[in-house]
């Protein structure tokens, strides 16, 4: 087969590409499959103290470093937090802010909101997960001089980036949680991120526990959620 040529496109090589396409059928199994996949994905609260390989999480943060992100700045950093005494550090101080969260920070309608969710200040789970992943946020990069230099829709970027983590969790055969302690701002201390990092969402994983509850909870149905204007 002749090889394609890279185009100039303003003075940049643009390199041709070729994305996989699937006959119609194939294509209705397999955004059927997709579909009934993404639904079993749960947040997980309870996690089996079962080891998980470290070579297991980097290939889920490489699915996740595959993300759009603005001006492809991938303006995203994803530490891998196995070591016991920073989870138990991490754990502690995570608790002590949802305590105060819980007590007196959060609102009665949100209290309310969280009831079928069943969850309070205690994070055992930060302590049991074989693996946190804490999600920072880039909010500008530091170039060679120490001159800023701008990152772009950083929080759509990291978001989108962050759902494709939880389908690699999911595809690998593990579980996780997107967990929120607030405010963050113990990770940067406990894990010493640089100046330019801002804590994103903290995700404890591994596999469940051999006993794992979860809400009784329902997705919205497609009438709710999509307009389709043909
Ligand atoms: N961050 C707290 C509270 C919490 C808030 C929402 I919105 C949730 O969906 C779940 C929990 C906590 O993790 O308990």
């Amino acid at each position: 087969m002749a090889e394609k040529k890279s185009r100039n496109i303003g003075g940049f090589e643009h390199i041709p590409y070729f994305p996989r396409a699937y006959p119609q059928e194939e294509m209705d199994q397999r955004s059927s499959w997709f579909y009934d996949f993404a639904n079993q994905r749960r947040s997980v609260r309870h996690f089996s103290e079962k080891p998980v390989s470290r070579g297991i999480l980097e290939n889920i943060v490489k699915a996740a470093g595959t993300a759009p992100s603005g001006a492809n700045k991938q303006p995203w950093t994803f530490c891998l937090v196995g070591n016991p005494d920073i989870k138990k550090r991490i754990r502690e101080a995570a608790e002590k802010e949802e305590y105060e969260n819980y007590a007196s920070r959060m609102s009665q309608e949100w209290l309310d909101d969280l009831k079928k969710i069943g969850t309070d200040w205690q994070k055992p789970f930060l302590g049991t997960a074989p693996w946190l992943i804490v999600v920072f946020r880039r909010i500008y990069e530091v170039g060679e001089k120490g001159e800023k230099k701008n990152n772009y829709y950083v929080t759509e970027s990291i978001g989108l980036a962050c759902g494709i983590l939880l389908m690699a969790i999911q595809h690998a055969g593990l579980v996780a949680l997107t967990h929120t302690p607030s405010p963050m701002n113990f990770l940067i201390e406990i894990l010493q991120r640089p100046e330019n990092e801002r804590p994103f969402l903290l995700i404890p994983v591994g596999h469940a526990a051999d006993e794992t509850y979860v809400p009784d909870i329902e997705r919205k149905k497609l009438k709710e959620i999509c307009v389709v204007y043909e």
